[in-house]
């Protein structure tokens, strides 16, 4: 009898039975950003991914338990954040979850958080090579009703070692050499880039590990879907209301509006399915909405990385040089044939 022909009662062994996966598959963010690392440098940075990971893990759990923690973590804290808008419970906590874990990191010389106006100095550590970024809980206005939320990171080089310098926090977008994100929807995912390819994790509970499920994403060249806050329309120059009105009667195959509201969420189906996702400049907010530094930055140097694009309606977004920490501006992102037809009816004014 051939090998072939022998009987194969079960292609797992029993460890992946009792874990219910494949092992064979098993890739975990632990191992895949340890493999990533070649010298001092890049160790540094796979020890503060690892340390992001954690948070978003913790943060994962906290917004599992949220309706039966009592009111603890649910609801508002009755505090504003600089921008003015109200904080929630669940904010706070998401801020102090990150901050501690990249300071403890000891790989982090400065920090940027939507939660905190001023910048934020870490601890000193001569192992400090890079500068953090992030919305440590974006989605607010979508915590308390169970929909998808996120958590938005970017990661820079820091100009020396150990030395905190405020001018590290404005280098432009396409200085990063990391971003990534986390999405707590019906799964928990995190998608990564360290500059490469685009690689998405989905959270095994049962493990307590990001399990690498989603290899060298790629963003399709086109899409049927857009998403944008309609509510807006009235706010929207010509360009805009061309554009969204140019796709809606577009029949072959005709388009579909999707919007959350949480750009974790919006972002991620624009990046697996294709299309686009846009906060734009209106007359009643010419920057749009989202933050630059932490918020589109990240996003446009993912979506790039996938082989998308992300234009503030005319120039590229990551080419865009910050000259302050909270600044906003609007944003295009997605398939990079849509978001090119996106600038041409905004420029065609
Ligand atoms: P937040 O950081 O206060 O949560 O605000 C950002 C969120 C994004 O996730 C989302 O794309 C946008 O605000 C939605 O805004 P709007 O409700 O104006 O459509
Ligand atoms: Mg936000």
């Amino acid at each position: 009898m051939t090998r072939e022909m022998l009987p194969k009662t079960s292609s797992r062994n029993q460890l992946e039975d009792a874990l219910d996966v494949d092992v064979e598959d098993l890739q975990t963010l632990g191992t895949f950003i340890i493999n990533t690392a070649k010298d001092e440098d890049t160790s540094d940075l796979s020890i503060l991914i690892q340390s992001i990971g954690t948070s978003c893990k913790y943060i994962a759990n906290c917004v599992r338990k949220l309706g039966l923690a009592n009111g603890k973590l649910g609801g508002k804290a009755g505090t504003e954040n600089v921008q003015g808008e109200e904080q929630m419970k669940l904010d706070l906590v998401a801020h102090e979850v990150f901050s501690r874990g990249l300071d403890r990191s000891g790989r982090c010389t400065v920090m940027v958080s939507e939660e905190v106006e001023e910048l934020i100095p870490c601890a000193s550590s001569p192992h400090g090579r890079y500068v953090c970024v992030f919305d440590p809980l974006d989605g607010s206005s979508n915590i308390d009703c169970s929909v998808s939320i996120g958590s938005i990171f970017g990661i820079y080089k820091a100009t020396e070692r150990g030395v905190f310098n405020p001018k590290d926090a404005l280098q432009p977008g396409k200085d990063m050499v990391a971003a990534g994100y986390a999405l707590y929807g019906s799964a928990c995912n995190l998608v990564l880039t360290i500059g490469g390819c685009v690689y998405g994790f989905t959270l095994d509970s049962s493990l307590g590990e990001f399990v690498l499920t989603h290899p060298k994403i790629r963003v399709p060249p086109s899409g049927n879907i857009y998403s944008i806050n309609e509510g807006n329309s009235k706010f929207w120059d010509a360009g805009m209301a061309n554009y969204v009105n140019h796709v809606k009667n577009i029949q072959d195959p005709p388009r579909s509006l999707r919007y959350i509201g949480s750009m974790v969420a919006d972002v991620h189906r624009t990046l697996l399915y294709g299309g686009t996702f846009s906060y734009p400049s209106d007359s009643k907010s010419k920057d749009g909405k989202l933050r630059t530094l932490y918020e589109c930055f990240p996003m446009a140097y993912i979506m790039e990385k996938a082989g998308g694009a992300a234009s503030d309606g005319k120039n590229r977004i990551l080419d865009i040089t910050p000259h302050h920490i909270h600044q906003r501006s609007p944003i295009h992102m997605g398939s990079a044939e849509d978001v090119k037809e996106i600038e041409r009816f905004l420029t065609e004014q």
